[in-house]
Protein backbone atom coordinates (compact mmCIF):
# COMPACT_ATOMS: atom_id res chain seq x y z
CA UNK A 1 0.00 0.00 0.00
CA UNK A 2 1.14 3.63 -0.77
CA UNK A 3 2.28 5.24 2.20
CA UNK A 4 -0.61 7.02 4.23
CA UNK A 5 1.82 10.19 5.36
CA UNK A 6 4.28 10.93 2.79
CA UNK A 7 5.22 14.29 3.76
CA UNK A 8 6.22 12.89 7.33
CA UNK A 9 9.40 10.71 7.92
CA UNK A 10 10.32 9.82 12.21
CA UNK A 11 9.61 12.91 14.15
CA UNK A 12 12.54 13.35 16.19
CA UNK A 13 13.20 15.02 19.23
CA UNK A 14 15.12 18.72 18.33
CA UNK A 15 15.17 20.33 21.24
CA UNK A 16 13.42 23.09 22.85
CA UNK A 17 15.27 25.64 19.88
CA UNK A 18 14.39 24.41 17.06
CA UNK A 19 11.25 25.66 14.48
CA UNK A 20 10.74 22.50 12.99
CA UNK A 21 6.95 22.29 14.04
CA UNK A 22 7.33 18.40 13.33
CA UNK A 23 9.95 18.13 16.22
CA UNK A 24 9.58 17.20 19.45
CA UNK A 25 10.80 19.81 21.90
CA UNK A 26 10.89 18.13 25.27
CA UNK A 27 9.97 15.01 24.40
CA UNK A 28 13.03 12.64 24.35
CA UNK A 29 12.07 8.82 24.75
CA UNK A 30 14.94 7.61 25.80
CA UNK A 31 15.88 10.76 28.65
CA UNK A 32 15.95 9.69 31.80
CA UNK A 33 14.17 11.61 34.21
CA UNK A 34 13.91 10.45 37.55
CA UNK A 35 15.34 7.32 37.47
CA UNK A 36 12.81 5.99 33.93
CA UNK A 37 12.70 7.41 30.70
CA UNK A 38 10.47 9.43 29.30
CA UNK A 39 8.94 6.63 27.42
CA UNK A 40 8.12 4.59 30.09
CA UNK A 41 6.62 7.48 32.43
CA UNK A 42 4.58 8.71 29.55
CA UNK A 43 2.97 5.79 27.74
CA UNK A 44 1.56 7.57 25.29
CA UNK A 45 -1.43 6.55 22.83
CA UNK A 46 -3.15 7.27 20.10
CA UNK A 47 -6.83 6.78 20.14
CA UNK A 48 -8.05 5.05 17.02
CA UNK A 49 -11.42 6.06 16.69
CA UNK A 50 -10.73 10.17 16.87
CA UNK A 51 -7.88 9.64 14.81
CA UNK A 52 -9.17 7.43 12.19
CA UNK A 53 -12.79 7.52 12.67
CA UNK A 54 -13.15 11.01 13.45
CA UNK A 55 -14.28 13.09 10.50
CA UNK A 56 -15.02 16.22 11.75
CA UNK A 57 -19.17 16.42 11.52
CA UNK A 58 -21.12 17.93 14.19
CA UNK A 59 -24.57 19.11 14.78
CA UNK A 60 -24.38 21.46 12.25
CA UNK A 61 -22.39 20.00 9.53
CA UNK A 62 -21.33 16.96 7.60
CA UNK A 63 -17.47 15.79 7.84
CA UNK A 64 -14.80 17.93 6.74
CA UNK A 65 -11.99 15.45 7.43
CA UNK A 66 -9.38 14.60 4.34
CA UNK A 67 -8.06 11.16 4.40
CA UNK A 68 -6.46 10.13 1.43
CA UNK A 69 -5.95 6.26 2.43
CA UNK A 70 -10.00 6.31 2.95
CA UNK A 71 -12.44 5.44 0.46
CA UNK A 72 -15.31 6.13 2.52
CA UNK A 73 -16.94 2.99 2.10
CA UNK A 74 -18.06 0.37 5.06
CA UNK A 75 -15.47 -2.27 3.23
CA UNK A 76 -13.48 -4.85 5.07
CA UNK A 77 -10.67 -4.04 2.29
CA UNK A 78 -11.29 -0.33 3.50
CA UNK A 79 -11.08 -1.08 7.05
CA UNK A 80 -8.01 -3.24 6.56
CA UNK A 81 -6.46 -0.23 4.99
CA UNK A 82 -7.26 2.61 7.50
CA UNK A 83 -5.42 -0.15 10.48
CA UNK A 84 -2.25 -0.13 8.19
CA UNK A 85 -3.11 3.79 7.97
CA UNK A 86 -3.12 3.83 11.44
CA UNK A 87 0.48 1.75 12.31
CA UNK A 88 2.08 4.06 9.82
CA UNK A 89 1.00 6.70 11.98
CA UNK A 90 1.72 5.39 15.18
CA UNK A 91 5.61 4.30 14.12
CA UNK A 92 6.30 7.74 12.45
CA UNK A 93 5.05 9.71 15.62
CA UNK A 94 6.65 7.12 17.96
CA UNK A 95 4.06 5.83 20.05
CA UNK A 96 4.35 2.94 21.74
CA UNK A 97 0.47 1.82 22.47
CA UNK A 98 -3.07 2.34 20.55
CA UNK A 99 -6.44 1.84 21.59
CA UNK A 100 -9.86 1.14 20.02
CA UNK A 101 -13.46 0.26 19.97
CA UNK A 102 -14.71 -3.10 18.54
CA UNK A 103 -16.76 -0.98 15.69
CA UNK A 104 -14.00 1.39 15.40
CA UNK A 105 -12.26 -1.38 13.64
CA UNK A 106 -14.89 -3.06 11.64
CA UNK A 107 -18.44 -2.28 9.60
CA UNK A 108 -21.26 -3.81 11.80
CA UNK A 109 -22.99 -6.88 9.57
CA UNK A 110 -26.25 -7.97 9.34
CA UNK A 111 -25.82 -10.30 11.74
CA UNK A 112 -23.76 -10.50 15.46
CA UNK A 113 -22.06 -13.80 13.77
CA UNK A 114 -21.29 -11.65 10.55
CA UNK A 115 -20.16 -8.42 12.74
CA UNK A 116 -18.07 -11.01 14.55
CA UNK A 117 -16.65 -12.04 11.49
CA UNK A 118 -15.82 -8.31 9.77
CA UNK A 119 -14.07 -7.69 13.17
CA UNK A 120 -11.51 -11.11 13.03
CA UNK A 121 -10.76 -9.64 9.55
CA UNK A 122 -9.57 -6.43 10.71
CA UNK A 123 -8.02 -7.87 13.62
CA UNK A 124 -5.90 -9.91 11.82
CA UNK A 125 -4.24 -7.04 9.84
CA UNK A 126 -4.17 -5.24 13.40
CA UNK A 127 -2.10 -8.28 14.77
CA UNK A 128 -0.06 -8.17 11.73
CA UNK A 129 1.03 -4.54 11.89
CA UNK A 130 1.40 -4.93 15.70
CA UNK A 131 3.95 -7.55 15.27
CA UNK A 132 5.57 -6.03 12.13
CA UNK A 133 5.84 -2.19 14.85
CA UNK A 134 6.07 -3.63 18.25
CA UNK A 135 3.26 -1.62 18.85
CA UNK A 136 0.89 -2.79 21.79
CA UNK A 137 -2.50 -2.37 22.44
CA UNK A 138 -3.10 -0.29 25.49
CA UNK A 139 -6.73 -1.32 26.27
CA UNK A 140 -9.47 -2.46 23.93
CA UNK A 141 -13.16 -1.48 24.28
CA UNK A 142 -16.80 -2.33 22.91
CA UNK A 143 -18.92 0.62 21.20
CA UNK A 144 -22.24 0.10 23.31
CA UNK A 145 -24.03 3.57 22.20
CA UNK A 146 -23.75 4.24 18.98
CA UNK A 147 -26.35 1.63 17.14
CA UNK A 148 -30.07 2.16 17.99
CA UNK A 149 -30.56 -1.17 20.05
CA UNK A 150 -28.89 0.77 23.02
CA UNK A 151 -31.05 3.96 22.99
CA UNK A 152 -32.18 3.08 26.51
CA UNK A 153 -28.68 1.76 27.62
CA UNK A 154 -26.77 -1.32 27.18
CA UNK A 155 -26.18 -3.16 30.39
CA UNK A 156 -28.70 -0.49 32.26
CA UNK A 157 -31.54 -0.94 29.47
CA UNK A 158 -34.67 -1.51 30.21
CA UNK A 159 -34.95 -4.28 27.69
CA UNK A 160 -33.75 -7.32 28.65
CA UNK A 161 -32.26 -8.46 25.08
CA UNK A 162 -29.97 -5.37 24.85
CA UNK A 163 -27.93 -6.55 27.95
CA UNK A 164 -27.86 -9.83 26.35
CA UNK A 165 -26.54 -8.51 23.07
CA UNK A 166 -23.92 -6.29 24.82
CA UNK A 167 -22.82 -9.29 26.80
CA UNK A 168 -22.22 -10.71 23.49
CA UNK A 169 -20.13 -7.66 22.27
CA UNK A 170 -18.34 -7.35 24.74
CA UNK A 171 -17.06 -11.12 25.03
CA UNK A 172 -16.08 -11.00 21.14
CA UNK A 173 -14.34 -7.51 22.20
CA UNK A 174 -12.61 -8.78 25.43
CA UNK A 175 -11.54 -11.94 23.07
CA UNK A 176 -9.93 -9.73 20.22
CA UNK A 177 -8.18 -7.41 22.90
CA UNK A 178 -6.81 -10.80 24.48
CA UNK A 179 -5.87 -12.02 20.80
CA UNK A 180 -3.99 -8.58 20.29
CA UNK A 181 -1.54 -9.17 23.61
CA UNK A 182 -4.29 -6.18 25.29
CA UNK A 183 -2.63 -4.82 28.09
CA UNK A 184 -6.73 -3.76 29.46
CA UNK A 185 -9.93 -3.02 28.49
CA UNK A 186 -12.14 -0.49 29.08
CA UNK A 187 -15.35 -0.24 30.05
CA UNK A 188 -17.18 3.41 29.57
CA UNK A 189 -20.33 3.74 30.65
CA UNK A 190 -22.07 4.85 26.80
CA UNK A 191 -25.25 4.92 27.74
CA UNK A 192 -25.28 3.61 31.05
CA UNK A 193 -27.13 6.22 32.86
CA UNK A 194 -30.95 7.88 32.36
CA UNK A 195 -32.66 11.39 31.32
CA UNK A 196 -35.53 10.89 33.93
CA UNK A 197 -37.06 9.15 36.89
CA UNK A 198 -40.02 9.20 35.70
CA UNK A 199 -39.61 5.99 33.31
CA UNK A 200 -36.39 4.22 35.14
CA UNK A 201 -35.75 1.94 37.98
CA UNK A 202 -32.19 3.15 38.68
CA UNK A 203 -31.57 0.35 41.42
CA UNK A 204 -32.38 -1.89 39.13
CA UNK A 205 -30.14 -0.67 36.54
CA UNK A 206 -27.21 -0.37 39.02
CA UNK A 207 -28.07 -4.31 39.61
CA UNK A 208 -27.59 -4.84 36.17
CA UNK A 209 -24.57 -2.49 35.83
CA UNK A 210 -23.17 -4.81 38.57
CA UNK A 211 -24.06 -7.89 37.24
CA UNK A 212 -22.64 -7.35 33.86
CA UNK A 213 -19.36 -6.52 35.14
CA UNK A 214 -19.29 -9.72 37.33
CA UNK A 215 -20.04 -11.31 34.15
CA UNK A 216 -17.01 -9.74 32.36
CA UNK A 217 -14.46 -10.40 35.32
CA UNK A 218 -15.93 -14.43 35.58
CA UNK A 219 -15.49 -14.74 31.58
CA UNK A 220 -12.07 -12.87 31.82
CA UNK A 221 -10.57 -15.36 34.30
CA UNK A 222 -12.18 -18.29 32.22
CA UNK A 223 -9.96 -17.61 29.71
CA UNK A 224 -6.70 -16.28 31.10
CA UNK A 225 -6.90 -12.72 30.10
CA UNK A 226 -4.61 -11.11 32.51
CA UNK A 227 -5.07 -7.35 31.34
CA UNK A 228 -6.30 -4.74 33.93
CA UNK A 229 -10.16 -3.73 33.51
CA UNK A 230 -11.04 -0.51 33.90
CA UNK A 231 -14.18 2.16 34.54
CA UNK A 232 -13.98 5.94 32.61
CA UNK A 233 -16.11 7.93 34.68
CA UNK A 234 -18.25 10.35 33.50
CA UNK A 235 -20.61 12.45 34.82
CA UNK A 236 -23.06 13.43 31.53
CA UNK A 237 -23.33 13.27 27.83
CA UNK A 238 -24.86 11.43 26.42
CA UNK A 239 -27.48 10.62 29.22
CA UNK A 240 -28.24 13.42 32.02
CA UNK A 241 -27.08 11.15 34.89
CA UNK A 242 -24.78 8.93 33.26
CA UNK A 243 -24.44 6.55 36.75
CA UNK A 244 -19.95 6.32 36.60
CA UNK A 245 -19.85 9.65 37.01
CA UNK A 246 -16.65 10.47 38.90
CA UNK A 247 -14.08 8.72 40.70
CA UNK A 248 -15.59 8.71 44.16
CA UNK A 249 -18.82 7.83 42.94
CA UNK A 250 -17.63 4.31 40.93
CA UNK A 251 -15.22 3.94 44.38
CA UNK A 252 -18.85 3.61 45.80
CA UNK A 253 -20.27 1.22 43.38
CA UNK A 254 -17.24 -1.03 43.22
CA UNK A 255 -17.49 -0.76 46.88
CA UNK A 256 -20.96 -2.04 47.01
CA UNK A 257 -20.91 -4.66 44.44
CA UNK A 258 -17.75 -6.48 45.83
CA UNK A 259 -15.93 -5.52 42.34
CA UNK A 260 -13.07 -3.30 44.38
CA UNK A 261 -9.62 -5.30 43.21
CA UNK A 262 -11.21 -6.25 39.98
CA UNK A 263 -11.58 -2.88 38.29
CA UNK A 264 -9.69 0.27 38.10
CA UNK A 265 -10.13 3.55 36.57
CA UNK A 266 -9.47 5.28 33.19
CA UNK A 267 -9.47 8.52 34.18
CA UNK A 268 -10.31 11.35 31.40
CA UNK A 269 -9.41 14.98 32.06
CA UNK A 270 -12.32 16.42 29.93
CA UNK A 271 -14.65 13.86 32.01
CA UNK A 272 -13.35 15.21 35.47
CA UNK A 273 -13.94 19.16 34.52
CA UNK A 274 -17.68 18.51 32.81
CA UNK A 275 -18.48 16.55 36.72
CA UNK A 276 -16.95 19.55 37.87
CA UNK A 277 -13.42 18.38 39.52
CA UNK A 278 -10.09 19.26 38.50
CA UNK A 279 -8.22 16.35 36.52
CA UNK A 280 -5.83 16.27 39.57
CA UNK A 281 -8.99 15.56 42.04
CA UNK A 282 -9.78 12.85 40.48
CA UNK A 283 -6.25 11.54 40.18
CA UNK A 284 -5.68 12.12 44.09
CA UNK A 285 -9.45 10.55 44.59
CA UNK A 286 -8.54 7.21 42.71
CA UNK A 287 -5.07 6.76 44.02
CA UNK A 288 -6.19 7.46 47.76
CA UNK A 289 -8.76 4.31 46.93
CA UNK A 290 -6.47 2.26 45.06
CA UNK A 291 -7.92 2.07 42.36
CA UNK A 292 -5.87 4.64 40.05
CA UNK A 293 -5.50 3.10 36.63
CA UNK A 294 -4.81 4.60 33.49
CA UNK A 295 -5.46 8.39 31.44
CA UNK A 296 -7.71 9.48 29.09
CA UNK A 297 -5.75 12.64 28.08
CA UNK A 298 -7.11 15.63 26.54
CA UNK A 299 -8.60 18.68 27.58
CA UNK A 300 -11.93 20.55 27.37
CA UNK A 301 -12.30 24.00 26.58
CA UNK A 302 -13.26 26.97 29.80
CA UNK A 303 -16.00 28.97 27.81
CA UNK A 304 -17.63 25.41 26.60
CA UNK A 305 -19.69 22.99 28.95
CA UNK A 306 -19.15 19.98 26.78
CA UNK A 307 -16.91 17.10 26.03
CA UNK A 308 -14.96 18.66 23.16
CA UNK A 309 -11.78 16.66 23.59
CA UNK A 310 -9.32 18.83 23.08
CA UNK A 311 -5.60 17.67 22.79
CA UNK A 312 -3.57 19.04 25.82
CA UNK A 313 -1.68 22.09 25.53
CA UNK A 314 -1.89 23.32 29.25
CA UNK A 315 1.61 23.07 30.83
CA UNK A 316 -0.32 23.36 34.73
CA UNK A 317 -2.74 20.72 33.96
CA UNK A 318 0.22 18.12 32.57
CA UNK A 319 2.41 19.30 35.37
CA UNK A 320 -0.41 18.51 38.24
CA UNK A 321 -1.41 15.38 36.16
CA UNK A 322 2.39 14.47 36.18
CA UNK A 323 3.03 15.24 39.97
CA UNK A 324 -0.28 12.76 40.96
CA UNK A 325 1.07 10.02 38.51
CA UNK A 326 4.73 10.14 40.00
CA UNK A 327 3.38 9.86 43.50
CA UNK A 328 0.69 6.82 42.32
CA UNK A 329 4.28 5.33 41.21
CA UNK A 330 3.90 5.84 37.19
CA UNK A 331 0.94 4.51 35.04
CA UNK A 332 2.00 1.36 34.22
CA UNK A 333 0.21 -1.21 32.59
CA UNK A 334 -2.39 2.02 32.02
CA UNK A 335 -0.80 4.68 29.72
CA UNK A 336 -1.66 8.21 28.55
CA UNK A 337 -4.09 7.61 26.08
CA UNK A 338 -4.86 10.92 23.47
CA UNK A 339 -8.20 10.56 23.70
CA UNK A 340 -8.65 14.01 21.75
CA UNK A 341 -9.73 14.67 18.29
CA UNK A 342 -8.47 17.93 15.85
CA UNK A 343 -10.86 20.80 15.48
CA UNK A 344 -12.96 20.23 12.50
CA UNK A 345 -11.05 23.12 10.44
CA UNK A 346 -7.65 21.08 11.52
CA UNK A 347 -9.07 18.70 8.32
CA UNK A 348 -5.64 17.98 6.76
CA UNK A 349 -3.68 14.65 7.79
CA UNK A 350 -0.55 16.56 9.14
CA UNK A 351 -2.95 18.04 11.31
CA UNK A 352 -2.94 14.67 13.33
CA UNK A 353 0.72 14.81 13.50
CA UNK A 354 0.84 18.57 14.99
CA UNK A 355 -1.85 17.87 17.53
CA UNK A 356 -0.50 14.52 19.01
CA UNK A 357 3.45 15.99 18.88
CA UNK A 358 2.05 18.69 20.87
CA UNK A 359 0.22 16.57 23.39
CA UNK A 360 3.38 14.68 23.80
CA UNK A 361 5.34 17.57 24.36
CA UNK A 362 3.04 18.94 26.80
CA UNK A 363 3.17 16.25 28.75
CA UNK A 364 7.03 16.03 28.68
CA UNK A 365 7.47 19.40 30.07
CA UNK A 366 4.78 18.38 32.84
CA UNK A 367 6.91 15.32 33.90
CA UNK A 368 9.86 17.85 33.81
CA UNK A 369 8.19 20.40 35.89
CA UNK A 370 6.55 17.64 38.05
CA UNK A 371 9.98 15.56 38.81
CA UNK A 372 12.36 18.56 39.61
CA UNK A 373 9.46 19.80 41.88
CA UNK A 374 9.18 16.31 43.87
CA UNK A 375 12.88 16.29 43.75
CA UNK A 376 13.09 19.65 45.64
CA UNK A 377 10.24 18.24 47.76
CA UNK A 378 9.03 22.55 47.00
CA UNK A 379 5.30 21.64 47.59
CA UNK A 380 6.15 18.35 49.32
CA UNK A 381 7.91 19.88 52.56
CA UNK A 382 5.18 22.68 52.81
CA UNK A 383 2.56 19.94 53.12
CA UNK A 384 4.33 17.72 55.22
CA UNK A 385 5.04 20.68 57.81
CA UNK A 386 1.41 22.00 57.54
CA UNK A 387 0.25 18.83 59.01
CA UNK A 388 3.07 18.73 61.23
CA UNK A 389 0.66 18.41 64.41
CA UNK A 390 -0.21 15.16 63.82
CA UNK A 391 3.28 13.83 64.23
CA UNK A 392 3.78 14.51 68.07
CA UNK A 393 1.27 15.01 71.26
CA UNK A 394 -2.51 14.99 70.67
CA UNK A 395 -1.98 14.46 67.48
CA UNK A 396 0.20 11.15 67.09
CA UNK A 397 -2.67 10.25 69.58
CA UNK A 398 -5.38 10.57 67.73
CA UNK A 399 -3.87 8.82 64.80
CA UNK A 400 -2.57 5.93 66.56
CA UNK A 401 -6.02 5.12 67.79
CA UNK A 402 -5.56 5.77 71.57
CA UNK A 403 -7.99 8.48 72.36
CA UNK A 404 -11.62 8.87 71.97
CA UNK A 405 -13.88 11.67 72.99
CA UNK A 406 -14.16 11.16 76.63
CA UNK A 407 -10.04 12.15 76.80
CA UNK A 408 -10.04 14.78 74.02
CA UNK A 409 -12.22 16.55 76.33
CA UNK A 410 -10.18 16.22 79.28
CA UNK A 411 -7.48 17.43 77.06
CA UNK A 412 -9.43 20.78 75.63
CA UNK A 413 -10.93 21.58 79.39
CA UNK A 414 -6.88 21.32 80.15
CA UNK A 415 -5.85 23.84 77.46
CA UNK A 416 -8.76 25.84 77.15
CA UNK A 417 -8.39 27.30 73.52
CA UNK A 418 -6.23 25.43 70.05
CA UNK A 419 -3.11 25.95 68.82
CA UNK A 420 -2.72 29.11 66.80
CA UNK A 421 -3.93 28.24 63.33
CA UNK A 422 -0.88 28.99 60.33
CA UNK A 423 -1.70 30.10 56.45
CA UNK A 424 -2.57 28.20 53.92
CA UNK A 425 -0.02 30.49 51.96
CA UNK A 426 -1.92 29.37 48.73
CA UNK A 427 -0.61 32.41 46.87
CA UNK A 428 3.33 31.58 47.96
CA UNK A 429 2.84 28.13 46.52
CA UNK A 430 0.91 29.19 43.13
CA UNK A 431 4.04 31.54 42.75
CA UNK A 432 6.41 28.57 43.60
CA UNK A 433 4.44 26.50 40.61
CA UNK A 434 4.92 29.04 38.31
CA UNK A 435 8.55 29.79 39.10
CA UNK A 436 8.98 25.80 38.23
CA UNK A 437 6.70 25.68 35.21
CA UNK A 438 8.41 29.41 33.83
C1 LIG B 1 -16.32 9.14 25.62
C2 LIG B 1 -15.00 8.52 25.81
C3 LIG B 1 -14.80 7.20 25.15
C4 LIG B 1 -14.07 6.23 25.99
C5 LIG B 1 -14.00 4.84 25.38
O1 LIG B 1 -16.44 10.40 26.17
O2 LIG B 1 -14.14 9.07 26.46
O3 LIG B 1 -14.15 7.42 23.95
O4 LIG B 1 -12.77 6.64 26.24
O5 LIG B 1 -15.25 4.34 25.08
CO1 LIG C 1 -12.23 8.46 27.05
Amino acid sequence: MAEAFPDVTQIRFEGPGTKNPLAFRHYNPDEVVAGMTMADHLRFSVAFWHTFRGTGADQFGVGTMVRPWDDGTQSIENAQRRVRAAFEFFEKLGVKFWTFHDRDLAPEGETLAETNRNLDAVVAVAKEEQARTGIQLLWGTACLFSNPRYMHGASTSCNADAFAYAAAQVKKAIEVTHELGGLGYTFWGGREGYTTLLNTDMGRELDHLAKFLHMAVDFKKEIGFTGQFYIEPKPMEPTKHQYDSDAAACVAFLQKYGLMGELKLNLETNHATLAGHTMEHELETAIHFGVFGSVDANAGDVMLGWDTDQFPTDIYLTTNVMLRIMKAGGLAPGGLNFDAHVRRESFEPIDLFHAHVGGMDAFARGLKIAAKLREDRALDDFIAQRYGSWDTGIGAKIEAGKVGFKELEAYMLEKGEIAPNASGRQEMLENILNDYIA
